[in-house]
């Protein structure tokens, strides 16, 4: 069963995951996505943030049928501390960008895996923003999901010397985990 996810972005009612934080009580991500439907996909970046003690937000919001909501998210996203956007959708997903448009904050595109284009038309539509308004585009679904979390951290790790640690603890394991690695 999908975990809630609210769609207040921008009226103070939405609900901080990992509010005991040690790194910060208020949303420092906000991951947004144009469907419910995204959630199956882009709960791994909620996991993944949530492991590395990251306070965020997840809503659903969309470019074409919550334009005005997405624009307000965007356009107040810095003046509430945010400090990375994750950004997801599928089809003409324009998400990512216009969410840009709205903020000079780091903006990171995750396309959704289609019906129809396998995620093609996500990845294009996501990727190919022309230049002026840069939309960093991570990859489909579920890898680019767990890479964008994993990107907003080291963004965040710039100017957070615990959250570089973490970091760099987490590649340990996980070269670990590959060294120890056999086949039968
Ligand atoms: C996009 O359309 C969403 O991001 C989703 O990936 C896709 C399909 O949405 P639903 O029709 O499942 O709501 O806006």
């Amino acid at each position: 069963m999908p975990k809630k996810t609210g769609t207040s972005g921008t009226r103070g009612t939405a609900k901080v995951r990992n509010p005991k934080s040690e790194i910060r009580n208020s949303p420092l991500v906000g991951v947004i996505m144009g469907s419910k439907s995204d959630w199956e996909t882009m709960r791994h970046a909620d996991e993944m943030l949530t492991e590395f003690g990251v306070a965020h937000e997840c809503h659903v919001m969309s470019a074409h049928r919550t334009p005005q909501l997405a624009s307000e998210f965007s356009a107040n996203a810095a003046s509430r501390g945010i400090e990375v956007i994750i950004a997801a959708a599928g089809g003409a997903a324009h998400l990512a960008g216009v969410v840009a448009a709205h903020t000079i904050l780091p903006v990171l595109g995750v396309p959704m895996k289609s019906d129809a284009l396998n995620g093609m038309d996500s990845l294009l539509a996501t990727v190919q923003m022309p230049a002026g308004i840069p939309v960093g585009t991570l990859a489909i679904g579920k890898p680019g999901a767990i890479n964008a979390a994993l990107f907003a951290v080291a963004i965040l790790a710039n100017s957070r010397p615990e959250l570089r640690t973490k970091l760099a603890e987490f590649r340990k394991r996980q070269e670990e985990i590959v060294r120890a690695a056999t086949v039968p």
